[in-house]
């Protein structure tokens, strides 16, 4: 074969080059139906009650939790301004929101500073704190649920009841309650709780599955081990086997991987740090609250915006 053969059906690159150089700037699509957008933000591992490690214990946990919930209105706005509105908020606790006193770690009695009914009690108000923010912002709000390893009702250090009697999801529950109590202001959230260890969301037309993240195996990279855990569900044709997006929390630090072809995401912790962590491996993920936007509107990914609230 000659040359000229090849270069047959080659694109002209001349041809692409004038084509750069002289194509129009595209402009944000304007449609006159609004396309379908949520935000989600995402609760994890506030692990209420851990005393003072590398970014402080308690009190200073709080003050970031304020913090990054008092920044999601102007969230909102922001995407207003940029012609991306949301026409939902979902406030998803992914778990671990208090530490509990005992069974889940050697030493974790001597490393708490409250005790188990004071940890569900700021984690009730700052719940509370961040519906009341984001209350009749948008047409929406949704407030859910999955249960975490540190919610579990442990003896002997292994959870003896079920998967769903669980701290995570009976201190969202208790706030559905207050919720349902004072439906004037409140008749625009509505609240789902996870059934067993995940939950599947359709947000905004994209299936979105949560989970804590601790049933994915011992060791290995988060991502690989989520990831694995993910296909093993598709595999057995599992509930979350159809979710575009899995989110997780657990492990503490900020994940994104789409190398599966779907998109993991792990969010960021707001506790004060771990000392164990930090003396395993030498580092100390930043805390900080992801929120991120979802839907149809977003194209093929089905989510964009994505923004930590770091404090
Ligand atoms: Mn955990």
């Amino acid at each position: 074969m000659r040359a000229r053969e090849l270069d047959y059906d080659r694109p002209d690159v001349d041809a692409l080059c004038r084509l750069i150089e002289r194509r129009k700037p595209v402009k944000a699509p304007q449609s006159a139906s609004q396309p379908l957008r949520a935000l989600v933000c995402l609760i994890a591992d506030w692990q209420l009650g851990k005393a003072g490690e590398a970014n402080g214990g308690t009190p200073e946990t709080i003050q970031r939790i304020c913090q990054a919930l008092d920044l999601i209105p102007a969230r909102i706005r922001e995407l207003k301004r940029a012609g991306r509105p949301v026409e939902s908020v979902y406030l998803v606790g992914l778990g671990d929101l208090v530490e509990q006193c005992s069974g889940h770690y050697p030493g974790q009695t001597f490393n708490v500073d409250l005790d188990r009914r004071e940890q569900l009690r700021l984690a009730r108000r700052l719940i509370l704190r961040a519906v009341d923010n984001i209350i009749g912002l948008t047409p929406r709000t949704i407030l859910a649920a999955v249960p975490g390893n540190h919610g579990e009702n442990r003896l002997n250090g292994k959870a003896f009841t079920r998967t769903t009697d669980n701290d995570d999801l009976a201190v969202v529950e208790q706030v559905a309650e207050i919720l349902a109590a004072n439906p004037d202001r409140y008749e625009s959230c509505t609240t789902v709780l996870a059934t067993g260890n995940n939950l599947v969301l359709d947000i905004a037309g994209i299936p979105v599955a949560f989970a804590h993240g601790h049933k994915a195996g011992a060791s290995g990279h988060p991502a690989a081990k989520l990831e694995n855990w993910w296909k093993g569900q598709v595999m057995g044709r599992q509930p979350i086997a159809d979710a575009d997006i899995l989110i997780t929390g657990h492990y503490h630090h900020f994940i994104c991987s789409e190398t599966t072809g779907r998109t993991f995401i792990q969010a960021p912790a707001m506790d004060g740090g771990s000392a164990w962590w930090t003396d395993m491996s030498g580092q100390n993920s930043p805390a900080g609250m992801l929120t991120l936007g979802i839907g149809t509107g977003y194209g093929p990914r089905g989510w964009g915006d994505l923004h930590i609230h770091s404090a």
